[in-house]
């Protein structure tokens, strides 16, 4: 780019601080100008230093000069940390502005280091996301993003996209006597991987909205287990009724909470009961469609009970739900037995174990979070859903299908595929992405 643009890149408003970004040909001049001085400064070196309007001192400021190319945009990039006073921020921008600096876009920096190949599109959106994550965790998942992780997945797919229309098209080139590289069942199988892999790509994105709503961590066993005095133990308050009377709780009650920087929804349900009353029934229903949709599940178990509580699983079928990873057992009431089964221990009475509970239920979530999370704009994920129709219809119809329409199609979902990465992307494209981002970013 020849022009040169400026933009506060702190949030608007009074602060302690305000940093003020330069990028372009004319950054390098723009700090001599505004330091008065006419010594090139180190790069990536913070140096403090009066900042004047003519001759006039306005502020006192740390300043940082990055050198072309190893700056965030690519460019020549100096950076002005002033004090964040409005009229501070106001005469410098003035400065500049007479300068023939321009005032830079939402997002014009990103475009920027965009062009210039220091980050492509899904890393470019994985700084929105971070900027605008809500909690630690959330902020962590991004950060892996904008190390390029998704991209890399994209072209995985890509390659293995590109891989299959080529064979099909050397197929084309041959002639009728010539044996194909491929029949039927072999491009069925290549669609099928690359379905996989964008279903999973997908899947991650799913985890996104629940680390903002909450995780549901379903807390189930049967009647005077101790669920509803283990949810009140976790919440800190007593949300749920405790009695020493089965099948004290008998509707599902929800109650949300944080732990370790992340969100959980906790239900509590009606104790697993094999002879109901009527209403009890009902609430045990309700219990057990709980088991099946939750993210996490404790498995309550008090003493002595165990092998009761495995015939009732049993009996519902519901192994699948318990022996998955995503289920903690817990043994309630360790104050008055001796259970030393696999799993975590706890008394809520005399409050031990409970830190061992909460720190596996913390990296139980961050491990499901961690090997999937996908950070999708609501762009990436239409793109997505897309390729995902595009590429099933294709297997559908893949026995009935010429080679040449294959490969056609195949290419439009090429085309998309980089569309996620901004490689090849069209100018219109970019600027609806960029133009979504806040000034100064
Ligand atoms: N000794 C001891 N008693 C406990 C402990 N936790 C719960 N209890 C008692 O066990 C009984 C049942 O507890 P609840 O929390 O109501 O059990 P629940 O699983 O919610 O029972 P339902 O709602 O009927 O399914 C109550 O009398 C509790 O005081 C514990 O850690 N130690
Ligand atoms: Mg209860």
């Amino acid at each position: 780019m020849n022009t040169t643009i400026t933009a506060i890149a702190t949030a608007s408003g009074r602060g302690a601080i305000a940093v003020i970004r330069v990028s372009g040909p004319k950054s390098l001049g723009a700090y001599k100008l505004l330091t008065n001085s006419t010594a090139t400064p180190t790069p990536n070196q913070i140096k403090p230093a009066w900042i004047y309007e003519g001759k006039q001192k306005i502020d006192h400021a740390m300043m940082v000069y990055f050198k072309a190319p190893n700056s965030f945009t690519g460019e020549d990039v100096v950076e002005i940390h002033c004090h964040g006073s409005k009229v501070v921020q106001r005469n410098i921008l003035d400065v500049l502005f007479a300068e023939g600096i321009e005032a830079a876009k939402p997002g014009e920096f990103s475009e920027r280091a965009y062009y210039n190949g220091k980050i492509d599109v899904a890393q470019a959106e994985a700084i929105m996301e971070l900027v605008s994550a809500e909690n630690t965790q959330l902020a962590r998942l991004a950060t892996r993003q904008l190390a390029g992780e998704f991209s890399k997945q994209i072209k995985d797919i890509l390659r293995e996209v590109t891989k299959l229309g080529a064979t099909l098209a050397a197929d084309l080139d041959f002639s009728e006597e010539d044996l194909p590289l491929l029949d039927s069942t072999m491009i069925a199988e290549a669609l099928a991987s690359i379905i996989t892999k964008i279903n999973i790509i997908k899947a991650g994105s799913e985890i996104l909205p629940k680390l903002r709503e909450g995780i549901n961590v379903v807390l189930i066993g049967l009647p005077n287990a101790g669920k509803s005095t283990l949810l009140n133990t976790l919440l800190g308050f007593d949300r749920s009724i405790v009695s020493d009377q089965a099948g004290t709780t008998r509707d599902t009650i929800n109650e949300t909470a944080e732990l370790g920087g992340i969100n959980y929804q906790f239900i509590d349900t009606a104790g697993l009961n094999s002879k109901p009353g009527a209403v009890e029934k009902i609430g045990i229903e309700k219990s057990i469609e709980n088991i099946k949709s939750a993210d996490i599940i404790l498995l309550l178990i008090e003493p002595g009970q165990e092998s009761k509580t495995k015939a009732f699983i049993e009996s519902k079928n519901l192994i699948e739900y318990i022996d998955s990873p995503k289920t903690i057992k817990v043994f309630t009431k360790s104050d008055i037995s001796n259970n030393k089964s696999k799993g975590i221990q706890i008394s809520a009475l005399k409050k031990s174990g409970i830190k061992e509970l909460t720190d596996k239920i913390i990296s139980l979530s961050l491990d499901q979070a961690q090997t999937s999370l996908q950070i999708l704009t609501e762009r990436q994920l239409n793109i997505i859903n897309r390729v995902e129709q595009a590429l099933t219809k294709l297997e559908d119809e893949a026995q009935n299908l010429s080679f040449d329409i294959i490969s056609a199609e195949l290419e439009l979902v090429a085309k998309d595929l980089n569309e996620l990465t901004g490689e090849h992307a069209n100018q219109q494209i970019i600027d609806s992405i960029f133009r979504n981002f806040c000034i100064g970013k």
